[in-house]
């Protein structure tokens, strides 16, 4: 190999590969950060499901994280890292549920197998609560501080949307298409 083109080699693999990238900001009216936001974006073409398995801990008799954005068709496990007995439930229409009581890692995942956002509380705890956002896409994020980049999607058209705590109407959904190597940038304001 020539000096030239080992160089030549040496520089390309050091280029980052090239990814469609979506950055999102969501704040409130007044420019504030909305926590815990999530968002997702919807492919036009779909992606085959795979088995996942997410979870929310109890720690200090408080879901971490606080909101927890799945696939359809995840399965969650809530361990309960207190050495207090806690009691998982939802009455939210997309999954009723209620776990035993326990401490430590309970024996089965639950599946939530329906669109739809799932408020959680601990029966023993009032203050516990929590939300699981189901979404119909593997393509989604919580933008902690009203940020969120990324970088998983392929080049296709997404409709991007939001969710946060809170919300009475969801800010308009977006329409993007993203090349292959390309970025796109959004700005949502939370109204509530
Ligand atoms: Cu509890």
């Amino acid at each position: 190999m020539s000096r030239s083109i080992f160089a030549l080699a040496l520089l390309l693999i050091s280029l980052p590969l090239a990814a469609a990238t979506l950055e999102v900001n969501i704040t409130n009216a007044d420019g504030s950060a909305v926590p815990n936001a999530v968002v997702y974006a919807i492919p036009s073409h779909p992606i085959p499901t795979t088995r996942t398995v997410a979870a929310i801990d109890q720690i200090n008799r408080t879901f971490v994280p606080h909101v927890l954005p799945v696939r359809v068709g995840t399965w969650v496990e809530f361990p309960n890292s207190d050495n207090v007995l806690h009691q998982v439930y939802s009455l939210s229409p997309a999954k009723r549920f209620q776990l035993p009581l326990y401490i430590g890692k309970p024996a089965r995942p639950i599946q939530f197998d329906k669109p739809g956002v799932v408020a959680i509380g601990c029966n023993v705890h009032e203050q516990m609560s929590g939300f699981i956002v189901v979404l119909p896409t593997p393509y989604f994020g919580t933008a902690a501080n009203g940020r969120l980049t990324m970088n998983t999607l392929g080049a296709d058209d997404y409709i991007v949307h939001v969710w946060y705590e809170g919300m009475r109407k969801e800010p308009e959904p977006r329409h993007i298409t993203l090349a292959a190597d390309g970025t796109v940038s959004l700005a949502f304001v939370a109204l509530k």
